[in-house]
């Protein structure tokens, strides 16, 4: 007779690795679930896209669950609110044009939303290198992220990828990747990381939307990694422009896919 034991940990180990299996190779490879990489995530996956998710952390949300110095409220501008309705997310209005968000709901609610749209999200999974083949980035090497922070020598596995999303936040660490250690040229003034610039909330926030393109073949950058990559201004816990550039992120990629 088969015991309960025996059924749970074969429920758990068969559905993770049917899940794995089903995204070792992919549409996009989103790195990082912040807030821009879990909207372009839901955007691209209800367009019909295979996407997966790697993120670090244990919890998905990136920056959001915090708040602004650990008070879990953010702001939202106008211009994002229909993408959080999308999300189901609800905001109250503060003054004209801004809205604030309890930060536990937003996180919550871009993780659900990119999953209930058929997002793989990989939790506790960290990126430690790119595919570079073809004058592309082509995929992602990936890792337990405790095997990572513990300096354990094991080697990774890889998932290929047509189009990669860094949405790493601040560090742009699959950016920094390709050009440290593929030696692309990036489309930025400079052709390398031009490096985040100090705060300024208006600038910071219209230029995380403008920085959001396509870098070199195969490789996109969102949120505040696309601002670290084209030298733009950080900005504090106002959310509308990281969002706007997630959405901004799965349209361009999605025009990439269907050329
Ligand atoms: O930083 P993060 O929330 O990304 P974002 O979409 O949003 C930025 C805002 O949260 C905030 C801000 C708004 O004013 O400035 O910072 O740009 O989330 C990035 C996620 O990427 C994960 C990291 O753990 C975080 O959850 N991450 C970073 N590097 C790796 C990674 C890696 N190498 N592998 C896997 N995950």
């Amino acid at each position: 007779m088969t015991t309960m034991e025996e059924t749970i940990t074969r429920a758990i180990v068969g559905r993770y690795f049917e899940k794995l299996k089903a995204h070792l190779s992919v549409d996009v490879a989103i790195v990082g679930a912040g807030p821009s990489g879990l909207v372009a995530a839901r955007d691209l996956a209800t367009m019909g896209k295979r996407v997966a998710v790697f993120e670090r952390a244990l919890a998905p949300g990136g920056g959001v669950w915090g708040g602004a110095m650990l008070m879990n409220e953010v702001v939202v501008q106008s211009d994002a609110l229909p993408i959080l309705e999308d999300f189901h997310v609800r905001t109250r209005p503060f003054e004209v044009g801004y809205f604030t968000v309890d930060s536990v709901e937003l996180a919550s609610g871009l993780v659900f939303g990119a999953s209930q749209a058929g997002a793989a999200v990989f939790n506790a999974v960290a990126v430690e290198d790119i595919v570079f083949r073809e004058d592309r980035v082509a995929g992602l090497v990936v890792n337990w992220a405790p095997v990572q922070k513990m300096g354990m020598h094991v080697d990774p596995l890889v998932i290929t990828a047509r189009a990669v999303l860094d949405a790493t936040g601040h560090p742009a660490e699959v950016v920094a990747m390709a050009c440290r250690k593929a030696g692309v040229r990036i489309d930025t003034e400079t052709g390398s990381i031009m490096g985040e610039r100090p705060m300024w909330m208006e600038k910071g926030e219209a230029s995380t939307v403008t920085n959001t393109k396509r870098l070199c073949a195969g490789l996109y950058a969102s949120g505040m990694a696309a601002n670290n990559a084209s030298g733009g201004a950080r900005m504090g816990p106002i959310f509308g422009g990281m969002l706007l550039s997630g959405r901004k992120a799965a349209s361009l990629i999605a025009r990439g896919l269907d050329a």
